[in-house]
């Protein structure tokens, strides 16, 4: 949120607030779906918790992570829309894979949120196994699904509020 602060070093004006509001789009990656679906729990889960409304809540499922960018491109190209959230889990293999498609979807998620003005979020998780993945996807690292959802509605926000 715009603000003008006395104190530079003041963070705190940051809150997560409400997403009664907020119109929010995740989409969403099939691939290692037993990691991109209790993120997507999360997320969603998380701006119903903040007052988000289910029908302003839009879930879209695209088959890899190399996909989230595009689907992102569609969504935005069509609907009105405060933020979109993508998840999607990348693990590391025996070749190369690993990095074009963290390369592609990183980049591609960024050039997405400048093309559009409107914020899209990263909620990828890039591990190099099953079970770190696992570990942030509700286990003992939390839900990283959750915490895109936590930035998207930031994000929203500070979007809304700077005209
Ligand atoms: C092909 C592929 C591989 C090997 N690994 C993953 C992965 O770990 N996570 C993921 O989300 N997607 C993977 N994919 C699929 C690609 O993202 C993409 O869907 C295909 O290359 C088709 O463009």
């Amino acid at each position: 949120m715009a603000t003008n602060l006395k104190n530079l070093s003041d963070f705190s004006h940051i809150t997560v607030g409400s997403a009664v509001d907020l119109h929010i789009t995740i989409v969403v990656a099939q691939w290692n779906a037993q990691v991109t679906a209790p993120l997507l729990e999360g997320a969603y889960n998380y701006l119903l918790k903040q007052g988000a409304l289910e029908e302003n809540i839009q879930v879209v499922q695209v088959p890899g992570s190399y996909e989230l960018s595009s689907g992102a491109d569609i969504v935005l190209r069509n609907k009105q829309i405060d933020a979109v959230i993508c998840i999607g889990c990348v693990i590391q293999g025996d070749t190369p894979h690993f990095t074009f498609i963290c390369d592609a979807v990183a980049n591609g998620v960024t050039n997405v949120s400048l093309k559009y003005n409107k914020p899209v979020i990263f909620g990828v998780l890039t591990t190099n196994t099953l079970e770190q993945a696992l570990e942030r996807a509700g286990g003992k690292h939390g839900n990283k699904g959750e915490e895109a959802a936590v930035t998207a509605i930031q994000m929203a926000h500070i979007s809304n509020s700077i005209k």
